[in-house]
């Protein structure tokens, strides 16, 4: 399957120079794993985790009902903390990461990596190695995620679960010099619990107090946790609703999916039948910046030198792709 797009996927990586080192990404689908025979392992309960997740939500609800008493340089101080954070997963841990979609300059990926650790979602590392295994054995056991087992395993609950064996056993045969190569992504990882506490907890709590006043209380509850909590919703929406509800106009014998809620929630990550057919799309659609605010950010730092050698996928291909594997409801704009 896919041979002419997987063969212009190793085409595209070409070798590192002072931007960053790119090897062969493994982030293409790998039909030739088979899910073990006989019953499946038993699901293991983290009970921290589920505790841990429980409070964080019930704080968020706690933001979302105390908005009305923030200030409004506040509630767009949290905004921008949001896209900051996201940004950090999408243009950082996403395209630049794990699919190593684009090269970025060093500036570029200290800044990616800082907005990264305000996300708090694991990291860069561990992040971009279950993001590999997520596209190499989509919704199969060895897929972290995987949507086979449902919304809510695909959503949130698998973090909340010991994972399935098959995903640390594939997850170890993974090639991953290029983040052990990467200085920025091995010094996030080494100081991850520190910069987590500053760039998630610490910074949205602190400035909000001493710019403008606003109480260290609404700080910590609004563009701390409520705003952590709906970029991670966000992101985990991607691994449920995009794998579950939309057109496949590239590939319709993959589950992912286009949807436009969770395009707009995840700031241009909803094209996700578009994005498992052709993971070393910078864009990851065809539309450019449309609903794609990380696409716009990543041209932008193109524009200002900071990134360059995007790579992407002619008309062309995606055209014949769709003509010959979508659902029938491709239009090309
Ligand atoms: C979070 C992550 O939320 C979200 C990721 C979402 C991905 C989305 C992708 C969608 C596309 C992109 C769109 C972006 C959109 C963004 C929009 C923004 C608006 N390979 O992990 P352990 C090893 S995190 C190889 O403990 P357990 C591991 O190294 C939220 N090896 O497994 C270790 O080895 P050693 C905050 C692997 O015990 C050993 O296995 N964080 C792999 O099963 C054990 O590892 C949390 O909630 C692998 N793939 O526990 C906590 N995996 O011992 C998260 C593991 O040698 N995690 N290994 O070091 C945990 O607590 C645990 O990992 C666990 C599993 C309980 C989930
Ligand atoms: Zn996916
Ligand atoms: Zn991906």
């Amino acid at each position: 399957t896919g041979a002419e797009d997987h063969s212009t996927n190793l085409a595209r990586h070409t070798n590192g120079d002072v931007f960053a080192e790119t090897s062969t990404v493994e982030d293409v689908f790998d039909d030739t794993y088979k899910e073990k025979e006989g019953p499946k392992p038993p699901r293991k309960l983290v009970w921290k985790n589920v505790v841990l997740m429980c409070l964080l939500h019930t704080g968020a609800v706690y933001g979302l009902l105390i908005i009305p008493s923030a200030s409004i340089l506040t509630l767009a101080f949290s905004v921008f903390c949001f896209l900051i954070s996201a940004l950090g997963v999408t243009a950082g841990a996403h395209r630049l990461w794990s699919h190593r979609s684009y090269k970025a300059s060093l500036p570029l990926r200290i800044f990616l990596a800082t907005a990264n650790s305000m996300a708090f979602q694991n990291d860069i590392y561990e992040w971009a190695r279950d993001h590999r295994v997520h596209h190499k054995f989509s919704e199969t056991d060895a897929d972290p995620h995987n949507a086979v087992r449902g919304f809510f395993f695909s959503h949130i609950g698998w973090l909340l679960v010991r994972k399935h064996p098959d995903v640390i056993e594939k997850g170890r045969k993974l090639e991953l010099t290029d983040l052990k190569a990467d200085k920025v992504v091995m010094f996030q990882r080494k100081y991850y619990k520190p910069s987590v506490l500053l760039m998630c907890f610490f910074v949205p709590m602190y400035i909000p107090w001493y710019f403008w006043g606003e109480s260290l209380w609404i700080g910590y509850f609004v563009p701390g946790l409520l705003r952590y909590t709906l970029v991670l919703n966000a992101t985990w929406l991607v691994n449920s609703a995009a794998h579950m509800w939309g057109n496949r106009p590239y590939d319709h014998g993959i589950n992912p999916r286009e949807n436009k809620f969770v395009t707009f929630s995840a700031i241009g990550e909803g094209y996700h039948n578009y994005h498992h057919t052709f993971p070393y799309d910078y864009a990851t659609s065809e539309f450019g910046c449309k609903l794609n605010l990380t696409t716009c950010f990543i041209d932008t730092m193109c524009y200002l030198g900071l990134a360059k050698d995007c790579k992407s996928v002619s008309r062309e291909l995606v055209k014949a792709r769709a003509q010959r594997t979508g659902d029938g409801s491709h239009r090309s704009g």
